[in-house]
């Protein structure tokens, strides 16, 4: 059944007068209304947030604030089904994926970093003095204050809790502005902080879109004092000009264009069903996932002849069927972005092995925003479907010759965010690897987390690191105390 979405500030649920409509990407169906938060809502938000900083949350210890992360979690795990209705309600993402990675990652990030916040200490220097006493340094975290969180549609819920826990964790109150295409989960998220006691004004939730609505208003607005934002590169961009009038800190989790490296070492089944993961996982529409693949000349074929079979084996279908293994796109607009790579690549000259056009079902899923599974090859790595980001179950396969001309076509591209690299080589591991210009080298896997690990991405990929003590180091801001004895 459609129904409101509506924004939460103060502890209040509210409705405007502008509405959008949120769509299933299955079928085209109307999923709910959504009320879009105008200029003086995200004002009220902001100040919500700000009053909050002075009040109760303000005073609260680490191991308090540590308790109400642990109780939203609680409560994520008691509104489990809703979430993920809500959030395969707006993706048309597998069931078992929501339940698998989506909704439990979320609920993970609120304990992580309950658990983080409660044990971190902080830096303590002695320093000698000409007097002979001596003086003391110790660094005490402070929250940053207002923390604008502006998440994207592809892992909705679990990239927005990735920025939210930590944010809360560190003391700090926040507005958050999901994806206009996805506000369901983030809806029952604020039902959630309701109903957990989160006291009003600490977690505010907007919704609208980027230009000239509630991202902008956010991005740009002065009583904000940090952006975590996780989205397309030149978004990125927009949201670093709206927020250099008065210099807010910036963690930015951007676009990829990710490198696979199959050597001819590989364990190859293994690289073939890693590789199938990482082109295909959430129908191609993961930051991390693999969108140039390249293989050893020796087992190209091989390796070939094996991905195409399992990309075209993949189950397409309803995410309620447990034996689906890939969904639609996002939205019609995403779509239509695909399927103009699909027909850019036909005319740079690229070989469909498979796929490269839009299923057929006969059904009303005719009316949604499903793409095939597509592997290209015989392009010239200046191409453009080699060098843009297309976000879609897609990927670009080229063989290489030696080691060193894997490493620089891997590293030639404007994006450096992840790598997987396929080898049985121990030492070969170790020297590609660090040779990587990334952010994140998965060897022999893919998409395998600690939330301890540094997270992000080099060169337009992203600016700074985020996961364990990179999150509260972006989120706090340490004062230094000298005390002279
Ligand atoms: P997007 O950049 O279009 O939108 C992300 C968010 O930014 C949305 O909430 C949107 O409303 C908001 N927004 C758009 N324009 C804005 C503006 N001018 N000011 C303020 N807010 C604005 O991204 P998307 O299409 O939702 O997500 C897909 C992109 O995100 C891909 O490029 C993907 O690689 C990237 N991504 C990166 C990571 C990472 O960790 N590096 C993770 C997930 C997604
Ligand atoms: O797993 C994570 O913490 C994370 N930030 C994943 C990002 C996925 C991009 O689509």
């Amino acid at each position: 059944m459609p129904h409101d979405i509506r924004n939460y500030i103060a502890g209040q649920f509210l409705t405007s007068e502008s509405r959008f409509d949120d769509i299933n990407p299955v079928d085209g169906s109307l999923v709910g209304t959504v009320h879009e938060a105008d200029e003086a809502m995200v004002d009220r938000a902001v100040a919500a947030a700000r009053d909050a900083l002075h009040g109760e949350w303000g005073s609260l210890t680490a191991a308090e604030r540590s308790a109400v992360l642990n109780r939203v979690a609680d409560g994520i795990d008691a509104r489990f089904d809703d979430l993920v209705t809500a959030e395969i309600a707006d993706t048309g993402k597998p069931l078992v994926q929501a339940r698998a990675l989506d909704i439990p990652r979320g609920a993970a990030n609120f304990r992580f970093f309950a658990n983080l916040v409660g044990s971190a200490g902080s830096e303590c220097f002695e320093m000698g003095t000409a007097d002979g006493h001596g003086a003391l340094n110790y660094s005490v975290r402070k929250p940053l204050g207002v923390v604008g969180v502006i998440s994207p549609w592809n892992l909705p819920f679990l990239l927005l809790t990735w920025k939210l826990a930590p944010a809360l964790a560190a003391g700090n109150t926040v507005v958050a502005k999901p994806s206009e295409e996805t506000p369901g989960s983030a809806a029952v998220l604020a039902e959630i902080m309701h109903d957990a006691d989160v006291p009003p004004g600490v977690f505010n939730l907007l919704h609208g879109f980027g230009p000239d609505s509630a991202g902008e208003f956010l991005a740009s607005h002065a009583g904000v004092d940090a952006i975590t934002f996780t989205g397309e590169s030149g978004t990125g961009s927009a949201i670093m000009r709206s927020a250099a009038d008065n210099v807010k800190s910036l963690s930015f989790e951007l676009g990829g264009k990710n490198a696979a490296i199959v050597f001819e070492d590989a364990d190859l089944e293994q690289a073939i069903d890693g590789t199938v993961r990482s082109v295909f996982s959430n129908c191609g529409q993961v930051c991390l996932c693999s969108e140039r693949v390249y293989v050893h000349e020796s087992i190209f074929d091989e390796f070939l002849t094996g991905l195409q079979t399992r990309a075209a084996d993949l189950r397409m279908g309803y995410p309620e069927d447990e034996q689906t293994e890939i969904g639609p796109l996002v939205s019609e607009g995403h779509r239509e972005k695909v399927l103009s790579y699909y027909e850019l690549a036909r005319e740079e000259g690229a070989d469909v092995v498979t796929g490269g056009g839009i299923p057929q079902f006969g059904d009303e899923r005719d009316n949604g925003a499903w793409v095939e599974p597509t592997i290209l090859t015989g392009l010239p790595e200046s191409a453009r479907c080699v060098r843009e980001e297309i976000f879609g179950p897609v990927c670009h396969v080229a063989p290489f010759a030696t080691e060193a001309q894997a490493v620089a076509m891997a590293n030639d591209s404007d994006y450096g965010l992840a790598a997987a690299v396929w080898t049985t080589n121990l030492s070969r591991a170790h020297r590609v690897a660090r040779q990587i210009e990334a952010g994140i080298v998965w060897v022999n896997t893919w998409y395998l987390r600690d939330l301890r690990t540094p997270f992000g991405g080099v060169k337009l990929s992203g600016i700074g690191r985020e996961g364990g003590i990179h999150s509260l180091n972006f989120y706090s801001e340490p004062t230094n105390i000298c005390i002279k004895l």
